[in-house]
């Protein structure tokens, strides 16, 4: 499968952030730990690069926590702030504060000199759709101002969030970008649903999940859903299956989602399975190593 996801608000996002780079003294941007490499838009490098910038390793309560922990390692080594969070209980805020405000301190110390006091600092929070940029804001923010949801899109235009006096937060659409150089990333972006599933056959996209959990994780499939290695053999041979559709005709027989004539549904086993994954119910897994 080609995964491409590139639909005209992301061009009008990307010009609309580009308008209001001018305005802005620091770049939030979020990334997902489980895939904290492909997470991260080139597209919003480039728009930072004469900018401080503070990377969020977000929904690190879903990743696997000794290799969060090498991931921000790994991009502190390369001059960034970095804060694993976890943006529905907002656990690390008070430290995302701290460090935009003595990112900004130069700054702020700059404004006064030229007798400019108590503007408050403008932050963007930018990145890959359904990343969670809006839940991160409402829980600086401390109140529900920024629409959310579960899927990727939500968040169609601009809105200035203030933080008491002190700062602003500009939320943005969740941008990809035009074409990926490597489809490795794609597939990653679609399993963490940061690409919009009605175009994608999620179906192959649970079989290339199956496939690199079992390089990586090996148990934690057949551990959820009691599947043994006969199993697999037996629906392997008697579909002349894949491999991998095995596992989800094995995934369908142990939560009964049955067809008419006994045949197991493995449409239905591929989106249950896609949905464990991506709510954490397989457990803290993370689909990228550092280097
Ligand atoms: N487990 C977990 N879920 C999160 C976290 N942050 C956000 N979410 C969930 O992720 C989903 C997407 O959140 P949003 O805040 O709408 O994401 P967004 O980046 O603003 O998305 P777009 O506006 O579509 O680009 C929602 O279901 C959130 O509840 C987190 O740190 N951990
Ligand atoms: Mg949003």
């Amino acid at each position: 499968m080609n995964y491409q996801w590139y639909p005209g608000h992301m061009t009008k996002a990307i010009r609309m952030m580009q308008e209001n780079i001018k305005l802005i003294d620091i770049i939030i941007e979020l990334t997902d730990a489980r895939i904290p490499s492909s997470g991260r838009n080139p597209d919003i490098d480039e728009l930072g690069r004469n900018k401080f910038r503070l990377i969020i390793l977000n929904k690190a309560d879903l990743a696997d926590p000794k290799v969060t922990a090498k991931w921000k390692e790994f991009y502190e080594a390369q001059g960034y702030f970095v804060v694993e969070m976890n943006s529905k209980t907002g656990n690390e805020q008070g430290r995302v504060k701290e460090l935009v405000q003595s990112a900004c301190a130069e700054k702020i110390e700059r404004d006064k000199k030229r007798g400019i006091v108590g503007r408050p600092i403008r932050a963007m929070v930018a990145g890959i759709p359904n990343v969670g940029k809006s839940t991160f804001i409402n829980k600086l923010a401390g109140r529900a101002s920024a629409k959310t949801g579960n899927k990727p899109g939500v968040t169609k235009g601009k809105q200035w969030i203030s933080l008491g006096k002190n700062m602003q937060l500009l939320d943005t659409p969740g941008i990809l970008w035009p074409k990926f150089e490597d489809q490795t990333v794609g597939l990653h972006l679609a399993l963490i649903g940061s690409m919009n599933d009605e175009n994608l056959d999620t179906t192959e996209l649970a079989c290339d999940l199956i496939k690199l959990l079992e390089e990586n994780y090996p148990t934690v499939i057949k551990e959820k859903y009691n599947i043994t290695d006969e199993d697999i053999h037996h629906f392997e041979e008697e579909q002349y299956a894949t491999r991998y559709s095995a596992y989800l005709s094995a995934v369908a027989r142990e939560r009964k989602l049955i067809n008419q004539g006994a045949v197991p549904d493995i449409d239905r086993a591929a989106s249950l399975l896609l949905d464990d994954f991506r709510n954490g119910r397989l457990g803290r897994l993370s689909l990228e190593r550092p280097e």
